[in-house]
């Protein structure tokens, strides 16, 4: 019974989403962990297992609130249309606000580092992600970012869209990122 309603409950979301002009609702019901945010206030009652890249670039699982497609697709999204690399083409990039979700796992307000599959690390102050609503991007011009190019998740800012922004190197835009850990400052005022 409750198969059959989370399955209706799936479609009407996904119906509310397509109706609303939300992330699209082709998103996978059953996929896999594509976020792992560690250290997270408001953990998943299963956590992933500390095994492969989370333990090889040590990141602890323990605490870790995790995040399918599904998840983040639940979430509100924004549109940024942005060139990556700085001075390139440029794309609509898609998917929810990076501080939408910090707040979902109890990071709200915080410094966080960015992991990305080649180890890459970006860490973001809470002041810049208050002020500037970078998002975790999913899609690009209406295509799902590739495992491999530069999904699951790139970090994507309103550069072009903001005077403050304008220059911004790419620095701060991981892209195949799939772990998010509290940074070392808490908040810009504590540095
Ligand atoms: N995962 C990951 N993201 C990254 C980087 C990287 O090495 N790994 N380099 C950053 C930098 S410094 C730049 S200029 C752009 C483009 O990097 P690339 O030329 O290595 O693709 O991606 C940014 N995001
Ligand atoms: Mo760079």
């Amino acid at each position: 019974m409750t198969t059959i309603r989370n399955a209706l409950l799936a479609a009407l979301a996904a119906f509310w989403l397509a109706a609303c002009g939300g992330p699209p609702a082709d998103v996978e019901i059953d996929g896999p962990v594509i976020l792992t945010v560690a250290g997270a206030g408001l953990p998943s009652e299963e956590p992933p297992a500390y095994e492969g890249l989370y333990a090889a670039y040590g990141i602890e699982t323990g605490q870790a609130r995790a995040f399918t497609r599904r998840d983040l697709a639940s979430l509100r999204w924004r549109q940024i249309r942005t060139d990556f690399p700085a001075g390139g083409a440029q794309r609509v990039f898609e998917g929810p606000r990076l501080s939408d979700v910090l707040g979902e796992a109890g990071l709200a307000d915080r410094a966080v580092v960015l992991t990305a599959f080649d180890g890459y690390q970006a860490e973001v102050e809470a002041d810049l992600i208050a002020r500037h609503e970078p998002i975790l991007a999913l899609r690009a011009d209406g295509e799902p970012l590739a495992t491999g190019g530069l999904g699951p998740l790139m970090l994507v800012w309103p550069r072009g869209e903001r005077g403050a922004l304008a220059g911004m190197s790419d620095d701060l835009w991981p892209w195949g990122i799939f772990a998010i850990s509290p940074g070392e400052a808490p908040d810009a005022a504590q540095e």
